[in-house]
């Protein structure tokens, strides 16, 4: 009950909740049958729930995670990864056009920006194979505030890598399972997948994640160091809830700049790009880059003779 629904979008793949009173948003894989498999249609809403999330400037703090439990078996996921039955030659294919009115809802409010594989091109191919849950990664990574990832259940494949480049992991004692298939089905995370989950885990688990595919507790997960804490399955929620206040309540430039900060270690000149631009942000509120504007607009030099060289 503390999560109000984000109604503004209508989504079939996802839920997208916000929490006004603790500064949160709740993003829910919402395929349980499916063990929270991701189709293109996911992939476009989720895209577009973390875009807006990260425009909530009252916001400090995104929760990832997958409903559940399956009618089916009961069984629980945080995602299983890319969904193998609408997988093409290429890459995953949008399920329409038996289902064309979701295309027009999958999540972007119709008229605004339209059908996100129409690229105004009519000589484009419509349905080409799409793997980019990688831009949704670059998103989770980019947002400016942190990024929890509650796995009620399996986070499997694509799954496993979408936790990996989440800022934290907060897992079911009893549920979740972690799990790489990715050789078993043709597939490689050779990107934050593999190569930031060595960062966490080192080069010898990583490699073993992935070459022997053994599926871990999350207490076997959390020793290894890619999940920061196991609770009781029912306490899940009240737990990532309270995590997210505390980082809410933090300074917000802080925790921005200590993301980006951590995320510089491992992502080059892009990851330097982000942090400059927080920097460049922060020197825009002095009063030094002011007079620079003002001096500009009213068309004098401007005087910087007060400002001192700092050391
Ligand atoms: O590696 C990448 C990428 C790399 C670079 C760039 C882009 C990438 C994009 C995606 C990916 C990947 O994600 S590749 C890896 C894809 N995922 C998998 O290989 C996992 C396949 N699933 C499983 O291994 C298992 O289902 C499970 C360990 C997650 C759960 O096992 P469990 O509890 O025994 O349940 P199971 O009976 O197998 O599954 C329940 C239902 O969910 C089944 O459907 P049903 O028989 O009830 O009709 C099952 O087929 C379905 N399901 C589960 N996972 C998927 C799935 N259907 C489609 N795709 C799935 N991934």
């Amino acid at each position: 009950d503390r999560w109000e629904a984000v109604d503004r979008f209508d989504f079939s793949d996802i839920t997208y909740h916000r929490s006004t009173e603790t500064g949160a948003v709740r993003v829910a894989f919402d395929r349980p049958e499916k063990r929270n498999a991701f189709r293109p249609e996911t992939v476009d809403e989720l895209s577009t729930a973390l875009d807006h999330a990260k425009r909530l400037t009252d916001v400090g703090c995104v929760i990832v995670t997958g409903n559940g439990p399956s009618e089916k078996d009961g069984g629980w996921a945080f995602c299983s990864g890319g969904d193998q039955s609408i997988r093409g030659e290429s890459g995953y294919e949008y399920q329409a056009d038996e289902d064309s009115e979701s295309r027009s809802d999958s999540g972007r409010p119709s008229g605004e920006r339209g059908d996100p594989r129409d690229v105004g091109d009519e000589d484009a191919p419509e349905n080409v194979g799409r793997l980019h849950i990688l831009e949704v990664q670059r998103q989770i990574r980019h947002i400016p505030k942190p990024v929890v990832a509650v796995v009620p259940g399996w986070a499997v494949g694509g799954g496993h890598s979408l936790h990996v480049v989440c800022d934290l992991t907060l897992a079911s004692e009893e549920h979740a399972k972690f799990l790489q298939t990715d050789p078993d089905v043709g597939s490689f995370d050779g990107g934050f997948g593999s190569a930031y989950l060595a960062r966490q885990i080192g080069q010898k688990k990583a490699r073993e994640v992935f070459f022997l595919g053994k599926t871990y507790s999350a207490e076997e997960a959390a020793d290894m160091g890619m999940v920061n804490d196991v609770v009781p399955h029912d306490d899940l929620e009240d737990e990532a809830i309270d995590w997210a206040r505390r980082m809410n309540e933090k300074s917000p430039t802080a925790m921005r700049m200590l993301k980006y900060a951590f995320n510089l270690d491992s992502d080059g000149m892009v990851g330097q790009q982000v942090f400059a631009g927080e920097a460049t942000r922060l020197a825009y509120m002095t009063d030094e880059a002011q007079e620079g504007r003002d001096a500009f607009n009213e068309g004098r030099e401007p005087d910087f003779d007060d400002v001192p060289w700092h050391y």
